[in-house]
């Protein structure tokens, strides 16, 4: 038996404080498998004054992985960069034992051999890694450590294997303190092929569903063991073509469920009674993938709906009485100035919802916005894309975009550009006992807005 430390390197609070499933997932698969084990997170250590080493030197582990989901903050506006807060991570250890460090995670999988070496670590897994982590513990600590230092994960997990029945406790005690909500994943993969996106490459581009009975048993477990007050789904994206999301809903509707829950969803048309499915299985709040705010930016970025499709969602959902927030980017392939005014008096017209606005595409290896910009020269082929680049079409002026959207936006308390500390003044929400993505506070007028950052700034 071996003692695996696994450690959260996650500290960003943006939008929220979000649970490390991904990590107690592996966690999971490695005690199934007879070793002891114990998950640790800096944002629950930070507010805790613990130190790695300090904990590294306790349980003496033979093998430590580093969880690394995120790498910057997307937002070319206000960038957050968290690399180099890993490396620092990943020399704590070291200072401690000489146990070899595997890497993990979302964020490491899109930079893995760049990570690798930036946070001086011994192995990477690029992928879902319950498998390919518990296999090379073993490797590890048999005395056969492979030969490669990345290894990707192998079999994709069929949809039947993919949850975890357990949930670190005092971790979930922490974010529950810190907004009531857990979270747990209904499948893997994307079937659609949006230009800038990384999910399928992350993911899968086919669905692999999870039972629904498992789903609703997680979520019943999360309620009951954890005191989970509110759900977050952490697909990519809910409603899959094959509805396997309404038989989640129909499951949760037959168990009475009472704990409200949110996720991401892309428009299209919906039917009425598939809404009030959803609302009454406990459907509070939907954050939809609408990227772009015009047909000509959403065919640029390999959108396969339009913003007719976007309209009516939002107004389906919201008549309901679902809070909305809609995402979306300016600057993408085929953006100019004329679309970015379409795009805005769009936005305009779409009431009752939260919008959240970026301005430039971060470039993540391995999409088409990646190829789109080697062909145009945006960056070179060799260009590591950490720190972060952005992709901005060749009509719009990076400059004057910025401060295009920040003046549409402001005086508006449900617009959102750019991300950085807006949310702040809702946040002690979360302390004072709400529960849910906090956004949704901003649709009932709470939290004031002050003048726009850059504005001040001059
Ligand atoms: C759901 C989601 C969200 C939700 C989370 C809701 C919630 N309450 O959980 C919300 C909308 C809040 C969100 C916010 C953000 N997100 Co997000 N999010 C995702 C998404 C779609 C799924 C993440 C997830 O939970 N997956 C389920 C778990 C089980 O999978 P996993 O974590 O990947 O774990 C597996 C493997 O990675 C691996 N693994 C995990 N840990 C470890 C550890 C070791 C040691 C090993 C070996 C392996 C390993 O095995 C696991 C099991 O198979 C991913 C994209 C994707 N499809 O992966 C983006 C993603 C993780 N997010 C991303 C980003 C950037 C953000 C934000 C910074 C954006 C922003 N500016 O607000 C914030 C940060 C939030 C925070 N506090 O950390 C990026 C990160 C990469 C990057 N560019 O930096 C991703 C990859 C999307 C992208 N743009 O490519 N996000
Ligand atoms: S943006 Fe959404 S729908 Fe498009 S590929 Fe990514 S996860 Fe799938």
């Amino acid at each position: 038996m071996a003692r695996v430390l696994l450690i959260s390197c996650n500290t960003t609070r943006e939008p929220y404080p979000v649970y490390p499933l991904g990590m107690t997932m592996v966690a999971e698969a490695v005690r199934e498998q007879g070793h002891e084990v114990r998950q640790c997170d800096l944002l629950q250590m930070d507010s805790q004054s613990q130190n790695v080493e300090e904990v590294v030197q306790s349980f003496r582990p033979d093998v430590v992985g580093l969880a690394l989901r995120n790498i910057d903050n997307i937002d070319s506006a206000d960038l957050d960069a968290y690399t180099d807060a890993y490396g620092d991570v990943s020399r704590s250890v070291r200072a401690a034992t000489t146990a070899p460090i595997v890497l993990g995670g979302a964020g490491y999988s899109l930079f893995p051999d760049v990570l690798l070496e930036q946070v001086d670590a011994d192995y990477g897994i690029v992928g879902e890694a319950e498998v390919a982590f518990s296999e090379l513990v073993e490797q590890l600590t048999a005395g056969g450590p492979p030969v490669q230092r990345i290894l990707r994960g192998d079999e994709p997990l069929s949809g039947a294997r993919i949850g975890a029945l357990a949930r670190a406790q005092e971790l979930a005690s922490f974010y529950l303190q810190e907004g009531g909500m857990l979270n747990l994943q209904s499948k893997r993969g994307c079937a659609h092929r949006c230009a800038y996106c990384t999910y399928p490459l992350l993911e899968g581009c086919t669905y692999r569903f999870r039972p629904p009975a498992d789903v609703v048993n997680e979520i019943e477990m999360l309620r009951d063991r954890f005191g989970a007050e509110y759900i977050a789904f952490t697909d990519s994206v809910f409603n899959d073509q094959q509805g396997h999301y309404l038989s989640i809903a129909e499951e949760l509707v037959r168990r009475k469920n009472q704990v409200p829950w949110m996720a991401f969803f892309r428009p299209q048309r919906f039917d009425r009674r598939d809404v009030d499915l959803l609302t009454r299985a406990g459907l509070h709040a939907v954050e939809w993938g609408t990227d772009c705010t015009t047909d000509a930016t959403l065919a640029g970025l390999c959108k396969d709906f339009t913003w007719a499709h976007v309209e009516t969602s939002n107004r389906l959902f919201a008549g309901a009485g679902v809070r909305n927030a809609h995402f979306v980017i300016f600057g993408g392939p085929d953006e100019t100035e004329q679309t970015v005014q379409e795009g805005l008096a769009n936005l305009d017209h779409l009431d009752n919802c939260v919008v959240f606005a970026f301005c430039g595409v971060r470039i993540l290896p391995g999409t088409a916005v990646h190829a789109l910009a080697v062909e145009q020269g945006v960056v070179k082929r060799s260009d590591p894309l950490l720190p972060a680049r952005f992709y901005y079409s060749s009509q719009v002026d990076e400059e004057t975009l910025h401060e295009t959207v920040m003046h549409r936006f402001d005086g508006r308390i449900d617009r959102i550009y750019p991300m950085g500390d807006e949310l702040d003044r809702v946040k002690v929400f979360h302390r004072l006992g709400h529960r849910g993505p906090i956004w949704d506070l901003l649709l009932d007028g709470k939290g004031r807005r002050q003048q726009s950052r850059r504005g001040a700034e001059k």
